[in-house]
């Protein structure tokens, strides 16, 4: 999969991809991600991508013209089959958008700061608008890096099947269950007896358990999703 990202505070997305799981995604090219600085295609020798809002109010808001710019450069190589603007207004973030869009192959991610992007480019070029949640970041990035790195992982051949995604939380509307490893008594807190027991099928069982009760204490809602 290739993913280009536009932000105007690329250094902000340098490091989110270098390590762990989304390095060696990258390393067996199975994930490129690349970013680029909005200001490459500013509309002055100063720098300037972003301006005051028509109708007065504080906060600048960033200009359709390095946006567009930008987007049409970029798509001239890559043929996107989503745009997306991260935004706190758009579609909340969850399991079932990050399995739909590891499906995809190439995808641009916008970034907006301070305002917002103008609402022009949002209506003409832009196929899919994510929140991460209710609450305001100060700018796309961080939101990028959590889509990201959650679709980088369900992508095929990046997870083993030591830790695939298919026993994550969430995928079975569930949270996980409790883990453990060694020592088996630390303190005098004993690891639960099932897990030591080498039967496979009590273990499931358990853990489907505990799963269950994980999710009506604390997250009843997922219990009604379909
Ligand atoms: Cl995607 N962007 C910003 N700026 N704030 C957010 C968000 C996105 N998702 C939740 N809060």
């Amino acid at each position: 999969m290739n993913i280009h990202i536009i932000s105007v505070v690329p250094e902000l997305l340098e490091s989110p991809f270098s390590h762990s799981i989304m390095k060696r995604a990258a390393e067996k090219g199975l994930l490129n991600v690349t970013v680029h600085h909005l200001r490459k295609w500013a509309v002055n020798e100063y720098g300037m991508v972003d301006d005051y809002q028509f109708g007065g109010g504080a906060g600048m808001v960033m200009m359709c013209e390095p946006l567009v710019k930008a987007i049409e450069e970029l798509s001239t190589e890559t043929n996107f089959d989503e745009i997306i603007y991260f935004t706190p207004d758009g579609n909340r973030f969850d399991q079932p958008t990050a399995n739909e869009l590891s499906l995809k192959g190439n995808l641009l991610l916008i970034c907006g700061h301070y305002k917002g992007i103008d609402q022009r480019v949002r209506d003409h070029f832009v196929t899919r608008e994510i929140s991460i949640g209710d609450y305001v970041l100060s700018g796309g990035e961080l939101a990028a890096a959590v889509v990201v790195d959650a679709i980088g992982r369900l992508i095929p051949g990046v997870l083993n099947d030591e830790t695939s995604a298919l026993f994550d939380s969430f995928q079975d509307n569930l949270l996980a269950p409790p883990v453990y490893t060694r020592p088996e008594v630390y303190r005098d807190w004993k690891v639960p007896d099932v897990l030591l027991s080498g039967n496979h099928k009590l273990i499931e069982e358990w853990r489907y358990e505990q799963a269950l009760h994980r999710t009506k204490e604390k997250r009843p809602d997922l219990l009604d999703r379909e």
